[in-house]
């Protein structure tokens, strides 16, 4: 069974039992003039993370295992948004790349260097976690996966939010370090250690590179 060389201590996993998850890795929170860099965002905290995702997907793809991507977003009418977070403006509205999380629109999607492959689940998601809402659970259970390995964007929010609830529903978490990204370099610091501190309290962490020689 590979291990990867991660912390708090190595992380064992069965190929044929794990899952890739890429979280949101959308181009409203990635490019230059999408909602993140709206937000007043330094983009390229996040899209540095593009590089070492692509590279560790080819390597996932090439052994046939899953990916499942999510993306956050919501009906056209919103009807899928809760009032706080609408109420926080920017959903639904114009912006440089279309309406602005709402699905079907440009800057919605996933960014070109990540674009799911036609048998590869991609899970909408109306909130920060990808359970809540979603099909995400029975995906999971279809394909027998029994840990996650969990990359994207942002680390502090909906990978956090994922993880943390993937925990408690008994899937260890492996999250890679260069694939996962925050705007604020603090917060992709400690958010990391919040994950591997106190015994692995909810998961691993380690870099894509070492866990891509771990699968040959
Ligand atoms: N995908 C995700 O993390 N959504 C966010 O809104 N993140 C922010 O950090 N804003």
């Amino acid at each position: 069974m590979p291990s990867v060389d991660a912390l708090p201590h190595p992380f064992t996993f069965d190929p044929a039992e794990t899952a890739l998850l890429v979280i949101d890795m959308q181009r409203d929170f990635l490019l230059p003039g999408g909602f993140g860099e709206s937000l007043g965002n330094d983009v390229s905290q996040l899209s540095r993370t593009i590089e070492p995702l692509s590279a560790l997907l080819a390597a996932w793809r090439s052994y046939g295992l899953p990916v499942i991507h999510t993306r956050e977003g919501h009906l056209p009418d919103l009807s899928d948004c809760p009032p706080a977070k609408l109420r926080k403006g920017g959903i639904g509205e114009q912006g440089a790349f279309g309406r602005i999380l709402v699905r079907g629109e440009y800057g919605h999607d996933i960014v070109d260097e990540l674009a799911p492959l036609e048998d590869e689940v991609v899970i909408d998601k109306p909130g920060k976690g990808a359970f809540y809402a979603t099909e995400l659970s029975e995906v999971i259970e279809k394909l027998g996966a029994k840990k996650l390995v969990v990359t994207g964007v942002t680390t502090e929010v909906c990978v956090h939010t994922t993880v943390r609830e993937a925990n408690d529903r008994g899937f260890d978490c492996l999250v890679l370090s260069d694939c996962v990204g925050s705007y604020f370099p603090e917060f992709q610091r400690v958010g990391l250690e919040m994950i591997a501190a106190q015994g692995a309290i909810f998961g691993w962490v380690a870099d894509s590179p070492t866990l891509i020689a771990a699968l040959q």
